[in-house]
């Protein structure tokens, strides 16, 4: 079995304690730590997700496979992190209110960082006036960006990019959006100014825009 086949099976049956050990493995046969991630942990994220909506598993099988892929991110991290801190400038993170996903949030910080941002992590379930608030705070902020993962949550998201744009500041910083069930379309709907659909992505277009605002 390929590297990459283990550690997808590992996620998939969210054998925690091994994932971290087979992500090593491999690392060390000299798989691509980007094809280890999205081949072997977000692909298996996606069947567990799949099972879930069939009924086949529950909450708890989510939450163990959740807690195995956390395990191989820890590993791979440095590997695809790279960048100098902070170079980039300020960017405010957070998973929107209702919302408890956070393993696509903290791999969009992952890319951030990497590309040099230095990066506010404010969780998840985070309350929309939250944003506001670290912005107030953080004034040399240039990007916000909000994470949500369910279709139930995409008015928290609405209404935490409405409240951004009533704000004072809002010409000084830019808005981000993203997560599995949002579009362009929507945040374009929304008022938010770039809808990016991964990580990588994410961090490309964070740049571009970082640049922009000079
Ligand atoms: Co949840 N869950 N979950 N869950 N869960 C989904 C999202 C779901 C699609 C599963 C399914 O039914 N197929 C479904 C949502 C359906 C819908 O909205 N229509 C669902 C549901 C229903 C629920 C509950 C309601 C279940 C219940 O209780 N009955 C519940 C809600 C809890 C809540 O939030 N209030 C729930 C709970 C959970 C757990 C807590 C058990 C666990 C999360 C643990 C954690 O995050 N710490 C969990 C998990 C693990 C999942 C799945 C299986 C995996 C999510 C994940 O981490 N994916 C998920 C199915 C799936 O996604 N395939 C599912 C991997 C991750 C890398 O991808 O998060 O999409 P993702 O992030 C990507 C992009 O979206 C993007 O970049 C990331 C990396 O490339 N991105 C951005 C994300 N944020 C971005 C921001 C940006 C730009 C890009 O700019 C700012």
């Amino acid at each position: 079995m390929s590297g990459i086949q283990e550690v997808y099976e590992l996620v998939e049956k969210g054998k925690a304690k091994k994932v971290a050990a087979a992500v090593q493995a491999a690392l060390d046969e000299g798989c691509d730590p980007t094809a280890i991630l999205n081949e072997g942990m977000i692909d298996a994220m996606d069947v567990v997700g799949n099972k879930f909506k069939n009924g086949e598993i529950f909450v708890p099988e989510m939450l163990i496979a959740a807690k195995a892929m956390k395990n191989g991110v820890e590993v791979l991290k440095p590997h695809l992190a790279s960048g100098v801190a902070g170079a980039a400038g300020k960017f405010i993170m957070g998973t929107v209110a209702g919302d408890l996903h956070d393993i696509g949030k903290n791999l969009v910080i992952m890319m951030l960082e990497s590309a040099g941002f230095e990066v506010i992590d404010l969780g998840v379930d985070v309350p929309k006036e939250k944003f506001v608030e670290t912005y107030l705070e953080n004034p040399d902020t240039k990007i916000i960006g909000c994470s949500a993962l369910l279709t139930t949550t995409m008015p928290a998201l609405q209404e935490a990019v409405e409240l951004l744009n009533k704000q004072e500041f809002r010409s000084k910083i830019k808005i981000m959006v993203g997560g599995a069930p949002i579009t362009q379309e929507f945040a374009d709907q929304i008022g938010a100014d770039a809808y990016t659909e991964d990580a990588a992505s994410c961090a490309q277009r964070a740049k571009e825009l970082s640049a922009e605002l000079g």
